[in-house]
């Protein structure tokens, strides 16, 4: 059906900028571009992966909508592997509008979310893991997750997946033989050899699957999260660490209410650092659900960040906080330090004796780089080389390696069983086919639809 439909989208985002894109694909993205764009050159033909210069004409008036340069990619030599015609033109958001009307009154549709990059999948250029690889990519907010990205989009997660399928195929070939020709007096692989074969299996795909941990973080950033009780100073710091006034900070306790979420990196690893409501016993409702959010925040934290006042001392409060994080990853930051004396200080540090403490001035300040060493040395161990390994880092990818590696044991079990080898060919048929979901090749329309949903317009 992808034959007879065009589709196009604006690509680029829609506001004041220095050029926005539209992109047409399909066999209809020639006639059409021939319809709308005059060349500022005489003769002229729209010749394929080279730029054009020239106009683009309202067809109903002939009034000229846009200065523009335009491309043409023959199929199957382009993203979608069809005919592609990208049209850079002045981005506001009237021009993009206009442009994008005439190429549908010209016979267009608009593409869908992600409908670019699904027909690049359909159409074979690229597997699912890679189409997915795409959405990380722009989704990516650091290096080492762009990297990542990068690798899955050149098909290093792919490889891998192929190579383990092709690996089964071997396994199971000569037991469908002996399935179809039971008479025939075929060399088949020893059970014993099978089973030793489907070992190095499982060891491959667990090691895919423990790499999502690590993947995990280096796509969605370790969280982070700063609690304390009410007033210590928690969206100072968070202010502090981004360096820009993200949160509000008054004297008045209580002041945040939600939590703030935000971004940051250090020395090359991602963190989402989340400050949360203080937490004490709420005066009313709103304080109420700050205090049920910021602790949600906490059961799921991979690092807290808890922030004393160190010019108060420590209080109940601080202790039955302290005795929450028993099974958590802390870091002590000792706030306000530019009200305290050395004593002071060194008083509350030996109290605290059992965790890294730092002392800090959210205010001036002070601290805040020995803080994110301290938060460094407590995630360091998450460090490794994204360059050299496979990484998943997609939850469907998990999920599916976990499928293979359970139908691999379960041909295990019938094979110490010493069951019929129907019932061992079986479950390796399904092993291929969980592979299989992860670069799409045995993907149903439902999920496709509903990877490609998450992808935006233009893409
Ligand atoms: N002197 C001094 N004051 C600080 C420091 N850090 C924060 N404060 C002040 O402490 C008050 C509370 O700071 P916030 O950052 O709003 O504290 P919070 O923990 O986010 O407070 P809630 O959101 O109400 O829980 C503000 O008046 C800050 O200016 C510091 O290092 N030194
Ligand atoms: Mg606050």
């Amino acid at each position: 059906m992808f034959e007879e439909d065009t589709i196009a989208a604006i690509a680029t985002p829609v506001g004041m900028g220095g050029v926005g894109i539209i992109k047409i694909s399909g066999p209809k993205s020639l006639k059409i571009a021939e319809r709308i764009f005059r060349s500022k050159h005489h003769p002229f033909a729209l010749q394929s992966h080279q730029l054009h210069y020239g106009e683009v004409i309202d067809t109903k008036d002939n009034s000229v909508i846009d200065e523009v340069l335009i491309s043409f990619m023959r199929k199957p030599i382009s993203y979608t592997k069809e005919d592609v015609v990208e049209i850079n033109c002045h981005s506001g958001i009237l021009i993009l509008q206009r442009i994008l009307e005439v190429v549908l009154r010209e016979g267009a549709r608009l593409a869908e979310s992600g409908e670019f990059t699904k027909r690049s999948f359909i159409n074979g250029r690229i597997d699912l893991s890679q189409a997915e690889a795409v959405i990380d990519i722009v989704k990516s907010q650091t290096n080492a997750s762009l990297k990542i990205a990068n690798q899955q989009l050149r098909g290093a997660l792919s490889k891998e997946v192929m190579r383990l399928k092709e690996a089964i195929v071997t396994l199971l070939t000569p037991i469908e033989v002996s399935i179809d020709f039971p008479e025939e007096d075929i060399d088949i692989i020893s059970f014993k050899e099978l089973r030793f074969k489907i070992n190095g299996l499982n060891d491959s795909i667990k090691a895919l699957i423990d790499s999502y941990e690590e993947g995990r973080f280096y796509r969605e950033g370790i969280s982070v999260v700063i609690v304390g009780k009410p007033n210590v100073g928690k969206s100072s710091l968070l202010n502090s660490l981004l360096k820009e006034n993200r949160a509000i900070v008054t004297p008045i306790p209580g002041t945040t209410r939600d939590f703030i979420e935000e971004a940051i990196s250090i020395k090359g690893f991602p963190l989402k650092i989340i400050d949360t409501a203080g937490i004490e016993d709420a005066r009313d409702l709103i304080e109420e659900e700050g205090v049920k959010l910021a602790k949600e925040k906490l059961s799921c934290a991979d690092l807290v960040i808890l922030v004393l006042d160190s010019s108060q001392g420590l209080n109940q409060g601080d202790y039955n906080l302290i005795a929450e994080l028993t099974d958590k990853k802390v870091v002590i930051a000792l706030n306000k330090i530019d009200l305290v004396s050395e004593s002071a200080l060194t008083r509350l540090k030996t109290a605290l004796n059992d965790y890294p403490t730092v002392p800090i001035s959210a205010l001036h300040l002070w601290g805040i780089e020995e803080l994110k060493e301290a938060i460094f040395s407590t995630i360091a161990h998450y460090r490794f080389d994204a360059s050299s390994s496979v990484f998943v880092t997609n939850t469907r990818h998990k999920i599916a390696l976990e499928r293979t590696l359970e139908s691999l044991r379960l041909a295990q079990e019938s094979i110490i069983k010493e069951m019929p080898p129907e019932f061992i060919a079986l479950d390796m048929q399904l092993s291929l086919k969980y592979l299989g979901e992860i670069v799409g090749a045995t993907t149903s329309e439902d999920i496709l639809d509903k990877i490609f949903s998450e992808f935006c317009i233009g893409k």
